[in-house]
């Protein structure tokens, strides 16, 4: 009954903060739809177990109980019956099947990176990360902050009260936009890491040579931290993620602010005509390239002009 309510009530359930608290028993919801699926599904499985559960251990009792010798309970002594065994045979599968389907749809929909609205490419390095935002001409490298690693390297005890995110400051934010749905190209450049931001609801390994995929869709703005999840060097524990998550506008300035200043453009001739040739050629080699021929000969106009 608790997990149908908290199935209702979406709306509830990103208002709990992405870090973990001190104590905190369960699993965190995040702020995508996939960890609120995740959470979902995880939901539903221990609801479903704790009812197992008070089942089974409760018929024990009761019958432990009631039936004692004491009262002097004389034990049946048959040893089957085929239609308690069809019983306990069917009922399970049904809750299986009834567990595995939702679960089986979320995980491929958590796969399904089409429509992406941008794509940001992940490199893992001994030991820090960088983020390309693909056809925007913007890069970084993001490693642990200064500051904690000067901690670290001084032996100094660290104090939460004074650096509260400690190991898990970066210097180079990624900064995303809310509500955009976000594909990650995630690669390496010398061992295995792994991009993880529990928040997100995910985890990708960083293989070199290998291009993994994962998407991303941001509910609410707000910083959400994770770590490299994959043994990688003496330093592992010492490249943190940070994601800041802002409203698309914001994510634009930002992004317009990263930029390259353009170069002073060359005086090129306009030259209008050679692609407007090279449209009917490749409509003739091939009939599907045709789709493709007209978006192509609508940009060329702007083009001409500047
Ligand atoms: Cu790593």
């Amino acid at each position: 009954m608790t997990a149908c309510a908290l199935l209702a009530s979406p709306a509830l359930a990103w208002a709990q903060s992405a870090d973990p608290k001190p104590w905190q028993l369960n699993m965190g919801k995040g702020v995508t739809a996939s960890s609120q699926h995740a959470y979902d599904a995880h939901m539903v499985a221990l609801i479903v177990c704790i009812v197992i559960g008070i089942i089974v251990f409760g018929a024990m009792a009761y019958a432990m109980f009631k039936f004692r010798k004491s009262k002097g309970a004389v034990a049946a002594q048959f040893s089957h019956n085929t239609t308690a065994e069809i019983i306990w045979t069917v009922i399970p599968v049904l809750i299986l099947v009834v567990m595995a389907w939702p679960a089986t749809a979320k995980l491929i929909a958590m796969y399904d990176t089409r429509d992406s609205e941008m794509t940001v490419k992940v490199t893992g390095y001994q030991w820090m990360w960088k983020y390309e935002y693909l056809g925007e001409d913007v890069s970084f490298t993001s490693r642990l902050d200064r500051e904690s690693d000067r901690i670290r390297q001084s032996g100094e005890k660290p104090d939460l009260a004074k650096n509260p995110h400690y190991l898990l400051d970066v210097d180079n934010e990624l900064v995303l936009p809310v509500n955009t749905k976000i594909r990650f190209v995630i690669t390496a450049d010398d061992v295995i890491h792994a991009w993880w931001v529990p928040a997100l609801g995910w985890k990708q390994d960083a293989i070199p040579g290998i291009v993994n995929e994962a998407w991303t869709d941001i509910k609410e703005p707000g910083v959400y931290r994770g770590q490299c999840a994959e043994l990688c060097g003496k330093d592992h524990g010492f490249m943190p993620i940070v994601v800041r998550a802002v409203p698309k506008e914001e994510f634009q300035k930002w992004l317009a602010g990263k930029k390259p200043a353009p170069a002073p453009a060359p005086a090129v001739p306009a030259a209008p005509a050679a692609p407007a040739e090279a449209v009917p050629a490749d409509g003739q080699a091939a009939p599907a390239p045709a789709t493709d021929a007209a978006p192509t000969s609508e940009p060329a106009a702007p083009q001409a002009q500047a």
